[in-house]
């Protein structure tokens, strides 16, 4: 813990003031105060970049500064005047590096220049960019393409993403596991069976419509901050906003736009949530039933005394299948059990059901809190019952809204990305390129960290990301992963990943979206998928950090060039020298999503690509959208449940990070300064632990299968959270993951809800409680 750690509740609303500081700070300790604020204007606009933050949709019609704090921010920190040179690399050894918190390696600077680890020298040495290539595509050849990994992170753009995904597959593999396997792929496998589309069906449009929204597990101030101007809209026409979740969370509070100047002049605030539950974590299927279990008793009700009833029976006899089974479900559903499971009381959920079953149309938001639990893909789909319910799909103004992480991770998948081949036209890119593509199914994230502890994967390939910082298991990953023979990172910053070397490790620098990508044809744009299916043109602003770095196409297609036969159907060269033929190649696959894409990207807004849920055409199974019965009332059955020692721990983000990138130690929004070391927990289980407010923890992961799993040094923080409920920071957490406690359904590891016990480990230092 940093030394002038302080902890004290935060007061302010979301936004405001604060978040205009936040950002100044950041621009200039990266060295950018003026030259960054110039470029922030172009964030977000038709003919600037798209940020490299969220996913969130971008407005047609942009407001004149269309980001948010930590948009900003991560310009900020991708535009650092910083730089980690091979001089740098020269002077700190790994062993050296690996003392140094993750923020402090991030914080040294863009990386500019390939490096190769030596392991005599204990340090990365420049290597030439042909070389690596020539060595990654001499070791790759040599490797059985089902024992190679090539990950992706959701920030890549559309055009590498494609080039990507077939260069896995003209080389045989389908291990394409990307951030999404630890992140919405629960919504994707939900929303597949229930509504027979992967992805959401809101769009912006829809908030503009629609009379009630309901909020599950996302905290919006902070990771998906421009969210809140629409949010604020709503709000302010009266639209209510029903908020289930475990934590008090200040943008699902009050808001002041820090863009608005009289909001800021005068300290208006706009109160977002009009309803506040904090449900216990995983208790969402349970509060969900009971919501569902009072409108279908009302509409039985309803219609045995002849009045109007609740339900949407029209749409439910022409658009759905399996009522009948999840009504009889939700009438056997007792109270007792649903209030204990729910950690909500009967007439707090009649409160919410009231009012949705009032609105003609409604939305349901949902993030992390839904999609990282045992049962993520059952929360899903129980929320998606709910709006099927009254015909929330596919009519303006209502729909489901997952609010997708990074900024293209969806658009990843669009494009092939994905470890599932039933999900990729394997037969139009045979055609196409004239090869047999691999049909086996690849290894998920979890599936991937199994097989490198025990050993089987021969090579790991990441384009961006973190993933031993990212994945759970931190401990047996770490050690097993010096064993790996070859490991490749892709990335603009140096992270924990790079200090974990292979048994030969190289290091490929690469240009960020925010920097001018030029080639032979001249400047290059790329597009991006934002979380409602809309598709935009982004155009680097900035100068390169480096005139060493290579762009992430051109990277893409050197260890493609040096790993695979000649196949002239296959225009490495002329797809990099000019990206638009890649999208034409990519609308040739892809002929229905991608229509007209070079023009169209530029269109104010850009283009959404059809989303057959949002017309009412379900493509599942029945040829119809599916309630669906949810195994158990219960997120994490079995967890906590018989031993009141053993607590739910969620792990999340704080205000001043994206993902395992820590931007700083403060979380404003949770009142945390100078530290991210902290177990929030519930005041009557401090007491009962006899914990005091700022005592030392550790936390020991509660399974019985012979791995001791844990975290020490967590501040005892009371905080407004449910007893038996905790929560703490995510990476620092994620060594108490067993790599088997997943989503059962789309192998998300269950992040939300982690079984662990708390143990003293040093009471607290009279002042640390200031
Ligand atoms: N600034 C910033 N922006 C980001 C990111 C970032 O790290 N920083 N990350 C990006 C990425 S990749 C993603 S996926 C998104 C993540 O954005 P979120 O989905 O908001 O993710 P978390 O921070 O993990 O927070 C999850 C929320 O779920 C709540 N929660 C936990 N358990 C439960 C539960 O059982 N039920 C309910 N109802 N709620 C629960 C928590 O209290 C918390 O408010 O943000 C993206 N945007
Ligand atoms: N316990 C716990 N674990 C979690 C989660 C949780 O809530 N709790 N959330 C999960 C989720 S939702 C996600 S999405 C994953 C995130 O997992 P990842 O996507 O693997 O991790 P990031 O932290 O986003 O990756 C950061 C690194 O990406 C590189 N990078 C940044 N920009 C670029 C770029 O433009 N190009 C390239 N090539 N590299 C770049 C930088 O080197 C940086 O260090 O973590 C998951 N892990
Ligand atoms: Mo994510």
């Amino acid at each position: 813990m940093n030394d002038d750690a302080k902890i004290k509740p935060y007061t302010g609303p979301a936004g405001g003031w604060g978040s205009v500081k936040s950002v100044e700070s950041i621009l200039a300790r990266e060295g950018r105060l003026i030259s960054g604020n110039a470029l922030l204007l172009k964030q977000n606009k038709p003919d600037g970049f798209a940020c490299v933050s969220c996913a969130w949709a971008k407005p047609a019609k942009p407001h004149p500064f269309e980001y948010c704090e930590n948009g900003a921010k991560a310009t900020a920190w991708e535009l650092t005047t910083k730089r980690v040179t091979p001089e740098f690399f020269a002077g700190h050894t790994l062993s050296e590096l690996r003392t140094w918190p993750d923020h402090d390696l991030e914080e040294a600077g863009r990386l500019t220049h390939p490096m190769r680890y030596d392991r005599a020298t204990d340090t990365y040495v420049p290597v030439a960019w042909d070389e690596a290539f020539r060595e990654i595509g001499q070791a790759l050849k040599g490797f059985d393409p089902r024992q190679v990994v090539l990950y992706a992170s959701g920030r890549a753009s559309l055009e590498t993403s494609y080039m990507w995904a077939l260069f896995a597959r003209l080389y045989g593999t389908s291990n394409l596991p990307d951030s999404s396997n630890m992140c919405h792929e629960s919504t994707s496998v939900a929303l597949q069976e229930s509504i027979g589309v992967p992805v959401g069906t809101v769009i912006l449009d829809d908030f503009e419509k629609t009379d009630c929204i309901l909020f599950f597990g996302q905290n919006v101030g902070t990771n998906s901050p421009r969210m809140l101007h629409p949010l604020q809209d709503a709000a302010k026409r009266g639209v209510p906003i029903i908020t289930f979740n475990p934590l008090k969370e200040r943008g699902l509070e009050r808001f002041t736009n820090p863009q608005a100047p009289t909001e800021m002049l005068t300290g208006s605030e706009t109160s977002i949530s009009s309803q506040y539950h904090q449900l216990k974590i995983g208790g969402d299927i349970a509060a969900i039933m009971g919501l569902a279990k009072i409108l279908i008793e009302a509409d039985d009700q309803a219609r045995a005394e002849g009045r109007s009833p609740v339900l949407d029976h029209d749409f439910i006899a022409e658009h759905t299948h399996g009522f009948e089974a999840i009504a009889e479900a939700a009438r056997q559903a007792q109270w007792p059990e649903l209030e204990r499971r729910s950690g909500l009381r009967r007439a707090t959920l009649e409160a919410a059901a009231n009012i949705y079953a009032r609105a003609n149309a409604a939305m349901g938001i949902y993030g992390m809190g839904l999609t990282q639990h045992k049962a993520g893909v059952e929360n899903v789909q129980m929320l998606a019952n709910l709006l099927l319910l009254r015909g929330n799909i596919g009519k303006p103004g209502a729909g489901i809204c997952p609010v997708r992480g990074h900024s293209n991770v969806q658009g990843q998948r669009t494009v092939g990305i994905s470890e599932k081949p039933e999900l990729v036209p394997l037969d139009k890119l045979k055609e196409q390129y004239g090869f047999e593509p691999p049909r086996w199914k690849g290894m998920t994230t979890v599936e991937v960290c199994k097989s490198i502890i025990d050993g089987e994967v021969k090579a790991f390939v990441a384009l961006g990301g973190n993933f031993v910082r990212a994945a759970p298991e931190t401990a047996a990953l770490e050690e097993a992963w010096t064993r790996l023979p070859l490991s490749v990172q892709i990335s603009t910053k140096l992270n924990r990943n790079h200090l974990i070397p292979g048994e030969v490790t190289y290091i490929l620098p690469c240009l960020g979206r925010i920097e001018i990508d030029e080639q032979e044809t001249g400047p290059q744009a790329v597009a991006v998928e934002d979380s409602t299916a809309c598709i935009h043109g982004s155009k680097g602003v900035a100068k390169p950090a480096s005139p060493d770095l290579l762009s992430e196409p051109r990277i893409v297609a050197e260890i493609a060039k040096a790993t695979l036969p000649a196949n002239d159907r296959v225009p490495w060269d002329e797809w990099v020298a000019d990206y638009s033929r890649v999208r034409d190649a990519i609308e040739e696959t892809y002929p229905d999503n991608f229509r007209g894409f070079n023009e169209r990207m530029w269109q104010p807004g850009g283009f959404h690509r059809p989303i057959a849920a949002r017309e009412r055409i379900w493509k599942t199974k029945t040829g119809k959208a599916n309630f669906i019965v949810p195994k158990s009332l219960e997120a994490d059955l079995g967890i906590a449940e018989n031993d009141p020692d053993v607590f739910q721990l969620m792990t999340v983000r704080s205000n001043d990070q994206f993902n395992t990138t820590v931007y700083g130690y403060h979380d404003r929004f949770r009142g945390m300064k100078g530290t991210r070391m902290v177990l929030f927990m519930n005041r009557s289980d401090i007491a009962r632990l006899k914990l005091e407010e700022g005592d030392l923890v550790m936390l020991t992961t509660a399974v019985d299968d012979g791995v001791r799993r844990q975290v020490s040094g967590l501040r005892v923080t009371p905080y407004e959270i449910p007893e038996g409920c905790c929560a703490s920071y995510y990476p620092e957490c994620n060594l108490l993951i067993p790599v088997w406690h997943h989503a059962d359904k789309s192998k998300v590891p269950a992040a939300k809800s982690i079984p662990i016990r708390i143990e003293l480990l040093q009471r607290r230092q009279p002042e640390a409680a200031e």
